[in-house]
This record gives structure tokens, C-alpha cells and sequence, in this order.
């Protein structure tokens, strides 16, 4: 061998090697001190007791193991999000979609085949968990990557709050907040550090860099750029792309960018990146938010910062983005229209709906009804009135046309698939027009829509399973904008068998694991969760306000504990107990 070898040719040495391996972390998941931005010092969510936690790294055709040990005093899940989990529908995480949660004092390994390559992140999957700090990189190796470079980068960008994220969601879904406004982030970090500690990125003369920029946001967009560099988008979401100069990019939360960037030839001189939350979606911004985060590119230690004449800002849409492998556009079999609305339901609470139904969560978790209803399992109404079960058949492709009428933005993510991106535009989507996509569209796992436009997504059916489609904004996710793909649950039937630990740990939380959304038979589905429902055409503010009323001295008379918590297990336990399922099924 001539010279040293750079550390990325190392890297890949080292990953060609190991190959075909089990790759196992311990994940001790509980409560730990820390102060990120150097603001405040709170009680966060760590990983074997620190904060951040640490990043996972796996390699194409291994399998990533991660011995979980759930010690909060709540159920936790994992969601390694983007993974297809072909055949293991049970360790995507959602929590009463396809896992009754780990109980606290208990383990679960998730054995996770990696048969995907590219950037992508894993975080809990249960209440607002993810917004305390159980949230962390996962970098799928590519032993053959297509770019070219010298070094590789994780750069992760998250909101920040100070306060517990349970707290921030009973202010949330409060009927007090009858508008439905997201708590503002107290700060962002960039790199984990935030505050007056900015991240310092080391580069070298010459050198190209992959910079991976995942965004792990509760609600914040960022808008990422170098002073002095221009960037190349090759990747999105874990799709490979042709290369795409731009001078800035946008992430959603949820989303993943890798750039290139190559350094320049002189260390006269250091720069600042920028990473800039989008303000748009605060409805206030409190007084010292600093929403603009810049890092240091530091050639040389103590070299002066070049201020540049200003950044390239002008937008860039992936729907221009050419995956590498050419996969050409999908037809469609089956196509579903999704209208995005936000609105005061009948409970008093603002909430996020598909097509006028707000997501409540099921006695038996969607996967279980999938797998116990035989026949019965095709027939969408068995996953009950709150679900938005949607059903689509094995290697069907699948047209989702989804018009946002909110006057927010939303980034939705689909579990289990990537989808291409046929079209953009002004919504409502006109179905009798018929879109012409691009030869090979973009694919990537998480789509923002803008506030009155639509997309026009496609994916094929080909990984049965049940899979949440849902906004990202982990507000917005607790308001009910989520819905249920069951893809093939005559297939899933067939091929996947629920590790006893899983059935287990359902029993454990006394929740059922046969039967439709009450946990009955047929559809029997007396006792499954309904409403709350939009207030009838016409009704007055007036109204609504006497209703609300109504609703609120009912539920502090009864349930309380309803009230508060409806995604909580303890609200799930209470309207259980009212309606005990068949015996049968427990
Ligand atoms: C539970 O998980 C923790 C954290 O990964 C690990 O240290 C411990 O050995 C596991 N316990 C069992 C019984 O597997
Ligand atoms: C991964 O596995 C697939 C299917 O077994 C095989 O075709 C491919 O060459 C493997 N890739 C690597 C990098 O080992
Ligand atoms: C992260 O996602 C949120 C929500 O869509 C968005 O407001 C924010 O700008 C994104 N951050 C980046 C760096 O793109
Ligand atoms: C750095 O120098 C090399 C060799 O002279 C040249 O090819 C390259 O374009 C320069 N790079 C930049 C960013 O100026
Ligand atoms: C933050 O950055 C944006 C560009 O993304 C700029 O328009 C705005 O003026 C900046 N605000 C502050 C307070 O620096
Ligand atoms: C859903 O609610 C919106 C907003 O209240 C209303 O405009 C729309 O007509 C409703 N759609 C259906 C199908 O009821
Ligand atoms: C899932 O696995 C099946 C074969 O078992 C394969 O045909 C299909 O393409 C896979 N789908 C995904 C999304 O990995
Ligand atoms: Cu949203």
C-alpha cells in the first residue's frame, strides 16, 4: 500500500469486511439531566445514561439489533424510521399499531434486517416521547456508494424546549387552545449543542464532504446553507440522486438531506453555516428565540470569519430530484383521496383530520386485527370508526392524492415504503385530471405539503403490513393526523409470525391481541373508540363554545383522566374498562 488511507476509504474497508453481521446496541432508555443550549438544565430522555444518544451505524445486508431496556416509569416503542421492515411489521414501533409498548422494568429486541442504504434516524414511537431527546442518526452504509468523497458527516438540526413534553402537549390539547397553536421551541440545536456553543465542522483544503443533515424536529422546518461553498443534493431521504447544485436546503421534520460539498484550497479564511427555523409555523415568537442557528466551517483554529455577501436562498424543489436508479413512474390500481382539515371537534380540542375522521387509537393495535380477523381482515371497518384504515392488496400500486387545507405546512411520512413524488399543486386536486409524471420520479419517505396545495404520491404494495401515514409534527400526530395503510392482510396472514416477547407484553399492559378495534369478533364493534366528531354544518362560535362547555363539565365530572390523556394507556385502560371485550379474545 502507497500512502495512508484516507478514513473514509478505511471506513469502507472496514464495513466491506464486516459483512452480513448481527450489529447490536444496548439502549438503556431512561430519565437524564441536561442543558444542550446551556439555557436550561431539565430532565430529558437519554440513552445508558447520557444525552445525546449515540448514533447507530449499520451496514446494507446486516441486521441491526438494538437490546432495549425501557427504565421510565411510561411504555416506550422504537421506530427506526424509513425502514421497510418487510416481514417484521412488529418492530416498527407505532405505538397501538403494531406494538402494545415495552412495559417500564422490561426489555424487547428489535432485530431490524438492513436491506436499504442511505440517512435516516429511529426514535420513539410513543406519546411525545421523541420531543424529551429519545432521538438519534441511523446511518445505513452503502459498501458501494455511488458519490465520490473524502469524509462523512452526520449534522443532525432538532428544536428545542424547555419544558416536558407532556406538559406542552396538555397545553396543547387543551380547550383552552381552541385554535389548535403548537408550542413554540424554546431554541434549536444544531450538532446537539445550542445556545452561545456553536458546532464547529473541521474541513481541510480540497477535501469533499458528505454532509448528512437530518432533521429531528418536534415542529420546526430549517432552511440549511455554507457562506462561500455551494452544495450538491445526492441523496434524499436514503434515495441515492443524480447530483443537484443548489446554494440552500429545506428540511422538514423528519427529512434527511446528504450534500456534497468541497472545501476550498485556502485556510486564510473560516465560515459560518446557517441553519434558520422556519418562523411560518410559530404563531408567536417569543422574546430572545433565536430561530437563526449558525456552526463554524473552521479551516484554521482562530482564523477570522468571512462574511459573506449573502446566501442563495432561492428555493429548490424535490420533485426535480432524479433518483440514481432510474425507477420509472408507477401506475396506479387504487387510488385514495386524503383531504387534510384542522378543526374544533366535539370534545372541545382542535384537531388534525383525514377526510373529516380524527385519529383515535383502537382497543386490539391494527397489526394484531390484521393478523387475527382471517377473511374479515379485508373488510376496512373491522380496524374501526377512528382509524382511517385504509386497505390496499398485495403488489396493487397505490395512488395517495392528499389536499392540505390547512393553513400550515405538513410534512407527512409514510411507514414501511418509500413513495415518489408524481405532482405538486394548487389544491383541491381535480380528479378527473389524470398528472403525467417525470420518467423517473423522486422517491423519499416524508413529503411537505404547503398550506392549500396537494401531492399526488405512489408506491407499490409489495411490503404487507400496517402503516401509519402520518403528519410528522409530533403535535399533530398526538391531534390525530395519522391513518392506517393495511397492506395485504391475507399476505401478512401467511408470513408474519408476532415474537412471543411482543404477545407478552400486550398481555402485561391487559391489552388484547385478537379480534377487531373493540376486540370482538366480525364486526361486532360494539365498545370500539368513537369520536369525537365535527360540529354539524352552521354551527355558530356560540355554539360550539355551549358545547364545549357541555363536553368539558361532563369529562371533569366522569374522566378526567380522559380528558387529558387520550393517547395515554391510562385513557385507553379506562374506556377498556367500561366495555370488557369478549372473553375470547383476552
Ligand atoms: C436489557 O437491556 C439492557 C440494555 O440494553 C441490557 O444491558 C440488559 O442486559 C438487558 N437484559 C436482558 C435480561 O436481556
Ligand atoms: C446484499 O444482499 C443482496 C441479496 O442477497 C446481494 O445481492 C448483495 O450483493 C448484497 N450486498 C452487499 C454489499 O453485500
Ligand atoms: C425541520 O422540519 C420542520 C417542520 O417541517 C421545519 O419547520 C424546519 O425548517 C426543518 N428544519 C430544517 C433544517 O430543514
Ligand atoms: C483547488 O485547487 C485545485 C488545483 O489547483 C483546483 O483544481 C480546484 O478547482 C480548486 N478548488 C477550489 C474550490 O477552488
Ligand atoms: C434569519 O434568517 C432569515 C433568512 O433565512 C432572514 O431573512 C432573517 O432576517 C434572519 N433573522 C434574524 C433575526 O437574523
Ligand atoms: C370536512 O370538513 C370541512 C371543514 O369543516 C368541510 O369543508 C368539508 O365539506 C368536510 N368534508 C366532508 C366530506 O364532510
Ligand atoms: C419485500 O420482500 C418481498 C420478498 O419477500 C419482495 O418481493 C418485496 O419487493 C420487498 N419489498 C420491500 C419494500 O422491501
Ligand atoms: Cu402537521
Amino acid at each position: 500500500m502507497r500512502g495512508p488511507l484516507s478514513s473514509a476509504a478505511l471506513a469502507t474497508l472496514l464495513l466491506a469486511l464486516a459483512h452480513a453481521a448481527d450489529v447490536t446496541y444496548y439502549w438503556d432508555i431512561g430519565y437524564v439531566t441536561a442543558n444542550p443550549d446551556g439555557q436550561k438544565e431539565r430532565q430529558v430522555i437519554g440513552v445508558n445514561g447520557a444525552w445525546p444518544p449515540p448514533q447507530l451505524h449499520v451496514t446494507l445486508n446486516d441486521t441491526l439489533v438494538i437490546e432495549a431496556r425501557n427504565s421510565l416509569d411510561s411504555p416506550t416503542t422504537l421506530h427506526a424510521h424509513g425502514m421497510y421492515q418487510n416481514g417484521t411489521n412488529y418492530y416498527d414501533g407505532p405505538y397501538m399499531v403494531t406494538q402494545c409498548g415495552i412495559p417500564p422494568g422490561q426489555n424487547m429486541t428489535y432485530r431490524i434486517p438492513i436491506i436499504q442504504t442511505g440517512t435516516y434516524w429511529i426514535h420513539a414511537h410513543y406519546s411525545a416521547q421523541y420531543v424529551d431527546g429519545i432521538r438519534a442518526p441511523l446511518i445505513l452504509h452503502n459498501p458501494k456508494e455511488p458519490h465520490q468523497y473524502d469524509d462523512d458527516i452526520v449534522l443532525t438540526m432538532e428544536d428545542w424546549y424547555h419544558d416536558q413534553a407532556s406538559d406542552l402537549l396538555q397545553d396543547f390539547l387543551s380547550w383552552r387552545n381552541p385554535g389548535g397553536a403548537e408550542p413554540v421551541p424554546n431554541g434549536a440545536l444544531i450538532g446537539s449543542v445550542g445556545g452561545s456553543t456553536q458546532k464547529v465542522i473541521a474541513f481541510s483544503p480540497g477535501k469533499t464532504y458528505r454532509l448528512r443533515l437530518i432533521n429531528m424536529s418536534a415542529l420546526s422546518m430549517f432552511h440549511f446553507s455554507i457562506d462561500g461553498h455551494t452544495m450538491q443534493v445526492i441523496e434524499v431521504d436514503g434515495v441515492d440522486t443524480e447530483p443537484m447544485t443548489v446554494g440552500n436546503v429545506r428540511l422538514a421534520a423528519a427529512q434527511r438531506t446528504s450534500v456534497l460539498v468541497t472545501a476550498l484550497n485556502s485556510t486564510d479564511h473560516n465560515y459560518v453555516f446557517h441553519a434558520d427555523m422556519d418562523t411560518d409555523m410559530f404563531d408567536n415568537i417569543p422574546a430572545g428565540l433565536n430561530y437563526n442557528s449558525t456552526g463554524v466551517i473552521q479551516y484554521r483554529k482562530g482564523a477570522d470569519i468571512k462574511i459573506s455577501d449573502g446566501v442563495d436562498w432561492s428555493p429548490f424543489s424535490d420533485i426535480d430530484l432524479v433518483p440514481l436508479d432510474g425507477m420509472p413512474a408507477l401506475g396506479f390500481d387504487v387510488t385514495y383521496a386524503l383531504d387534510v382539515y384542522f378543526n374544533q371537534y366535539t370534545d372541545a380540542l382542535n384537531h388534525g383530520t383525514f377526510n373529516n375522521i380524527t385519529y383515535v387509537m383502537p382497543k386490539v393495535p391494527s397489526m394484531f386485527t390484521a393478523l387475527s380477523m382471517g377473511a374479515d381482515a379485508l373488510n376496512p371497518a373491522v380496524y374501526g370508526p377512528q382509524t382511517n384504515a385504509h386497505l390496499v392488496g398485495h403488489l396493487q400500486d397505490v395512488q395517495l392524492v392528499v389536499n392540505n387545507f390547512d393553513a400550515g405546512n405538513h410534512p407527512f411520512h409514510l411507514h414501511g415504503h418509500h413513495f415518489q413524488l408524481i405532482e405538486r399543486g394548487p389544491a383541491p386536486y381535480d380528479p378527473t385530471y389524470n398528472p403525467r409524471p417525470k420518467t423517473a420520479p423522486a422517491r423519499r419517505d416524508t413529503v411537505t405539503i404547503p398550506s392549500m396545495e396537494y401531492v399526488v404520491l405512489r408506491f407499490r404494495a409489495d411490503n404487507p403490513g400496517t402503516w401509519l401515514f402520518h403528519c410528522h409534527i409530533e403535535w399533530h400526530i398526538e391531534g390525530g393526523l395519522n391513518m392506517v395503510i393495511v397492506e395485504a392482510p391475507d399476505v401478512m396472514q401467511q408470513r408474519i409470525r408476532v415474537p412471543q416477547l411482543i404477545l407478552d407484553q400486550c398481555k402485561a399492559a391487559g391489552i388484547p391481541t385478537l379480534g377487531n378495534a373493540a376486540g370482538r369478533e366480525g364486526l361486532d364493534l360494539r365498545g370500539a373508540p368513537e369520536g369525537p366528531y365535527p360540529y354539524p354544518l352552521g354551527w355558530t362560535r356560540k355554539a360550539k363554545g355551549a358545547m364545549a362547555g357541555c363536553v368539558l363539565s361532563a369529562l371533569v365530572g366522569f374522566a378526567t383522566i380522559v380528558w387529558y390523556g387520550w393517547s395515554s394507556q391510562q385513557s385507553y385502560r379506562a374506556v377498556a374498562a367500561e366495555e370488557p371485550a369478549d372473553e375470547r379474545f383476552n
